[in-house]
């Protein structure tokens, strides 16, 4: 069932059930020739989570700060092309949840696995705030952190299950987010891992 979270954020719950074993497959796929690393932070802290991208254009984080790069820094070369499923699959949610003609460029795939988390923070290296933001979520579930545009806004918690998708966008597009420590666990479908899926027109 889609539950409106609040004004500009749609949860579609099990969207991506269906496409789950094609989507991990692909992920595989694309970690073999872009492997997931830990980025630092600008600050010079290491990020817990691992993340590789796909498409035209991946998020990288180093010493010189968060931005968009079409070539993955590690190998040199363009990031794996992103796969038409992955295109179509969050073109669809959009469109579902009122965001019509969502063209994404970017997929942000960051694996979470027991004991890692995503500190608050904006999303804000992007160049147009009017396009939305879909995320696919996949394994072991987490607690998503959603406060508001302002960061002393308070957080509310929200469950984001194996097969989730959310699009963000409008008056959420700004909004401060992030992942609560990972739980122990173990998923049927990626073991003892989370494996979130970001897609965002960054160009
Ligand atoms: C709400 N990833 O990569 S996805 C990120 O589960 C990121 O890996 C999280 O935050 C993850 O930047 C959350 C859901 C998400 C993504 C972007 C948003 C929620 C958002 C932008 C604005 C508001
Ligand atoms: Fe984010």
């Amino acid at each position: 069932p889609d539950e409106v979270l609040g004004p500009g954020a749609i949860r579609l719950a099990g969207f991506a059930r269906a496409a789950a074993a094609d989507l991990l497959a692909a992920i595989a796929d694309i970690a073999d020739l872009a492997p997931f690393r830990r980025m630092s932070t600008p600050g010079g802290r290491m990020m817990s989570v691992a993340m590789t991208n796909c498409g035209a254009e991946g998020w990288v984080s180093d010493a010189r700060g968060y931005r968009y790069t079409p070539e993955d820094p590690l190998s040199g070369r363009p990031w794996p092309a992103m796969p038409a499923l992955f295109g179509a699959l969050a073109a669809r949610a959009a469109a579902r949840a009122g965001f019509s003609g969502f063209l994404p460029d970017a997929c942000l795939i960051n694996r979470y696995e027991p004991g890692t988390r995503l500190t608050l923070h904006q999303d804000r290296n992007e160049r147009d705030f009017g396009q939305p933001i879909v995320s696919v979520s996949l394994g072991l579930p987490a607690i998503f952190l959603w406060g508001g545009t302002a960061r002393g806004d308070a957080v509310r918690r929200v469950r984001l299950a194996h097969g989730d998708v959310v699009a963000w966008g409008g008056p959420a597009r700004l909004a401060h987010h992030g992942i609560h420590t990972l739980a122990e666990g173990e998923h049927p479908a990626t073991g003892r891992a989370r494996l979130n899926l970001t897609f965002r027109r960054a160009g």
